[in-house]
């Protein structure tokens, strides 16, 4: 049975692996690096429908695939004190007492398509040094033994959550023990081909995925002061001409942020440095702003206590970039509105791609054919090619052939689900998708809320025309995040409570898949024929998972957020399902006051829908989910409703028109070429890395 390497949470880690495929299909020379958790991503089983998490130990199959280099390990300190002391004019600082954590690499290499490149993902493990004899001779045994047992915890696993921050000492050290062992591995490897640092910026790009590398920049200052001797200047001007930085989040509860007495108990010459680089960031913003202290603090690094990683990236970065154009607008005029007009040049955008060879070419073999027949073999190197497909939007054949190939997929994934989880799937029926990780702002409860309606409809109206559909949801929530659990039992619930009125269900069924994952998706996207994205406007930094819905034929149901704009754009009005508010509607609903409850005591559908929550599920209440929503509603799905249930009843009744719906999901296909991953590594090299 196949194993995922499942070293990553979500959109965020996935991204970076459809990037190492188009590196290695254009032949850029690039390495990834991570952690090689001993156990990745949970895997989930729903019990009553309730998550419960089970350890996602992949190693014993999945180790074939890693390559180990212990002959590049690199020791990472821990702890320990500064000692300052000058000599002749010269400041030293040297790291004492510091606990030692051995990083090994192991290599896995990513083959491109129709290419020699190969990308190479080194992934490191922590290990103990040997035992310290001499500390546990000395009497200090129990420092000793703890020493082993943090060393060994660093690499353990993956903390599950997604558009979350924590602050747990642990994290830091799984941060630090990354971002020291990178770090040294490109300065060696520098080293051994020039000699000198001098020309690292010159040679090398060193791309910050999100804020958890980050401390990659006081790490590169310290071999550069401490180890190489070099000035403070010389050394700020490689750093920052080496670095540049990518936001995945606008989210304010995953915007990292460390203690700074944590920072300084854990690595404390890295903390020094990160005082230092605030120190004369601070100074110079007093003199560029003729002395406006407010903006100053406003834009420190460090406040209250914490660290603020995003603006250390900024600060220290040549470049920094949003994951679609809204996302990167909403980054310059709101996020880093200060630092953006400090310094606009360094704003960039760069929507993100998808390895699309993997989601058609290798996922979708009925498409591949057609599409080779239809324009040939060209789309496989060049995405844009697939445009091509737009000549028989009218040619009944072809369409016929989509709707057929669909089918079939859905065929194919029915036999999956039923085989794997004894669930019956209508393959008659639309099969409207929504999977990604669980978040209040992604909203899954919306359409929960807009299935619950529809339910209540067909209580009372049995025999109304009703086109059938199949709802299928497949999602991990954060195992301490206990609204998103609960959001979850009542997707399954609703499922179950349909499942005992057979007539109903032939109409409307509800199906949460467990433990979603790429192997799961790679047969489920083929399938799809609503893709979800119902993200409350200027909430999803772009999503990735839309990309891949479309470019096999999905439509989708999306709000005007992330890069789903520019799917519109891609597409036009006509092959979109488009909805609710945009992001400055939402913006003037909040400074106005939202007031969710006034919304529910004035709106039938929505109250007899959380009446339905209070009364029970499948004999399970969700008065937890219902008086968030009621007196709260952060994601505002109260205000989208409407418009939600509105454009779902649109896409219902266009689906009846057979030809014309695939003439929709023809021009989707047709249009997706602009979100390949190739397209994205080419954007980063030519704007960010400088490397055409
Ligand atoms: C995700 C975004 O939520 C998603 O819209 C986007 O497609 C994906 O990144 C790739 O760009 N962001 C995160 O997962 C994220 O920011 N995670 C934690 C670092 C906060």
């Amino acid at each position: 049975k196949r194993q995922d390497a499942g070293l990553g949470n979500g959109g965020l880690g996935r991204l970076a692996a459809c990037y190492l495929d188009a590196l290695a299909t254009q032949a850029y020379p690039a390495m990834g690096y991570s952690i090689c958790y001993e156990y990745g991503i949970f895997k989930q089983k729903l019990e009553d429908g309730w998550q419960t998490e089970l350890p996602d130990n992949w190693l014993p199959g999945g180790s074939v695939w890693l390559d180990p280099r212990p002959e590049l390990s690199i020791d990472i300190h821990f702890e320990g004190e500064l000692q300052e002391y000058w000599d002749n004019q010269y400041h030293h600082i040297s790291h004492v007492n510091y606990s030692t954590v051995q990083a090994i690499p192991y290599d896995m290499y990513v083959s491109g398509h129709d290419s020699e490149g190969v990308s190479v993902l080194r992934l490191w493990a922590a290990k103990a040094p040997s035992f310290d004899m001499s500390m546990f001779n000395h009497g200090d045994y129990e420092k000793a033994l703890g020493q082993n047992a943090a060393a060994n915890a660093i690499s353990k696993v993956l903390y599950p959550n997604d558009n979350h921050l924590e602050g747990k000492a642990l994290r830091l050290r799984q941060q630090y023990f990354l971002c020291a062992s990178s770090v040294g591995d490109i300065v060696n490897n520098h080293m051994s081909v020039y000699g000198t640092l001098d020309n690292l910026h010159e040679k090398t790009a060193i791309h910050i995925n999100d804020t958890h590398p980050t401390l990659a920049i006081p790490e590169l200052m310290r071999i550069l002061l401490d180890d190489c001797g070099y000035t403070w200047e010389k050394a700020w001007h490689i750093v920052t001409n080496t670095f540049a930085y990518t936001n995945h989040t606008v989210m304010a509860e995953a915007l990292e942020k460390w203690d700074v007495n944590l920072v300084k108990r854990i690595i404390p010459r890295i903390f020094s440095i990160i005082v230092e680089i605030n120190n004369r960031y601070c100074a110079e913003l007093m003199e560029r702003n003729n002395g406006d202290s407010a903006k100053t603090t406003r834009m420190s690094i460090i406040k209250d206590n914490q660290i603020h990683m995003a603006t250390l990236c900024v600060v220290a970065s040549h470049s920094i970039n949003g994951v679609s154009k809204l996302h990167s607008e909403i980054i310059k005029h709101d996020v880093f509105n200060d630092e953006y007009t400090d310094t606009p040049r360094k704003f960039k955008n760069v929507t993100n791609g998808i390895a699309y060879r993997r989601w058609l070419y290798q996922s979708n073999p009925g498409l591949t054919s057609l599409l080779r027949e239809k324009i040939g073999d060209k789309f496989l190197h060049d995405g844009s090619e697939l445009k091509k497909l737009c000549v028989f939007e009218n040619d009944k054949s072809v369409l016929e052939d989509i709707m057929k190939i669909k089918k079939d997929n859905k065929e194919r994934f029915a036999k999956y689900v039923k085989q794997n989880s004894n669930i019956l799937i209508d393959t008659d029926s639309i099969f409207d998708v929504q999977v990604k990780r669980l978040h209040e702002y992604k909203r899954q409860q919306l359409n929960a809320m807009n299935i619950i309606a529809d339910y209540i409809y067909l209580l009372n109206n049995p025999d109304a025309d009703f086109v059938p559909k199949t709802y299928i949801f497949a999602s991990k929530a954060a195992p301490g995040y206990y609204m998103a659990k609960q959001i979850i039992k009542m997707i399954w619930c609703i499922g179950e409570e349909l499942k005992k009125n057979p007539k109903l269900n032939e109409k409307l069924a509800v199906v949460f898949l467990e433990d979603y994952k790429v192997t799961l998706s790679e047969i489920l996207m083929p399938a799809s024929e609503i893709s979800e994205q119902i993200s409350l406007a200027g909430t999803e930094a772009s999503g990735t998972g839309n990309m891949k819905l479309m470019l096999n034929g999905a439509l989708t149901m999306g709000t005007y957020d992330g890069a789903n704009v520019e799917i519109h754009e891609a597409v036009g009005d006509d092959n979109i399902f488009i909805f609710g508010m945009s992001t400055p509607e939402v913006n003037q609903l909040k400074a106005e006051g939202y007031d969710p409850e006034k919304i529910y005591n004035s709106h039938a559908v929505i109250k007899s829908v959380l009446e339905k929550m209070y009364k029970g599920i499948n004999g399970a209440t969700f008065e937890e989910v219902a008086n968030s929503l009621r007196h709260a509603d952060r994601y505002m799905c109260f205000a989208d409703f409407d418009s939600y249930r509105g454009t779902q009843a649109k896409a219902s009744e266009t689906y009846k028109d057979k030809y014309l719906w695939n003439k929709m999901s023809l021009i989707n296909i047709a249009s997706a070429g602009i979100f390949s991953a190739d397209r994205a590594v080419t954007d980063y090299a030519r704007d960010i890395w400088k490397l055409i």
